[in-house]
């Protein structure tokens, strides 16, 4: 399934909560974000998606380090300490010519009441949306069948390929901002 919608779209469909989660305000919060695959020496970490600086940038393992997970690639959990059902969100591609980082394929996953992984959306062509250094792609919004307070969002495939295996081919993700909406 494709979503595609401009941050004024979501402000229209957003009746009772259309404000940026607030952990995204405060960068000292990063912390509620965290990635099972950053590079150790090329990567300002999950920090570097909120911090308002397009120059820095999240990059997971690549090269010798290259690391995927073979279920979710490369994710990002995200406790957003209050409840929604449907979110939105952007990324911002890294400021580089080579956009083969960019996000491409991303699966959406809440934490249950027993926090158990419960995939509840694909989002698939988004690469499309980061033809440039700095380009802006928005997706969403999407729902889940129930109130939810923590989200993976796993990255299985970037515009350069899929991360779902290591395979030699220096196959990676990277961005430079991530904002994330809820409601
Ligand atoms: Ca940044």
């Amino acid at each position: 399934m494709h979503y595609l919608c401009s941050r004024t779209t979501i402000t229209l469909l957003c009746c009772t909560k259309n404000t940026q989660l607030s952990i995204f305000n405060s960068n000292p919060l990063a912390a509620q974000i965290t990635t099972n695959d950053d590079d150790p020496n090329d990567s300002g970490g999950p920090a570097a998606l909120i911090d308002d600086n397009p120059s820095t940038f999240i990059h997971s393992r690549w090269g010798t380090d290259e690391y995927h997970d073979p279920v979710y690639g490369c994710y990002l959990d995200i406790d957003m300490k209050e409840e929604v059902s449907t979110i939105a969100f952007d990324f911002i591609a890294r400021d580089h010519p080579n956009t083969a980082g960019a996000p491409d394929i991303v699966d959406l996953y809440y934490y249950d009441d027993n926090d158990q992984l419960v995939k509840f959306a694909t989002i698939t062509d988004m690469g499309s949306q980061f033809p440039t250094r700095l380009s802006k792609g928005s997706f969403g919004p999407v729902s889940a069948p129930v109130a939810f307070s923590k989200l993976r969002l796993a990255i299985t495939h970037s515009k350069g390929g899929s991360l779902l295996e290591r395979n030699g081919t220096n196959r990676y993700w990277n961005a430079s901002a991530f904002t994330l909406y809820g409601w």
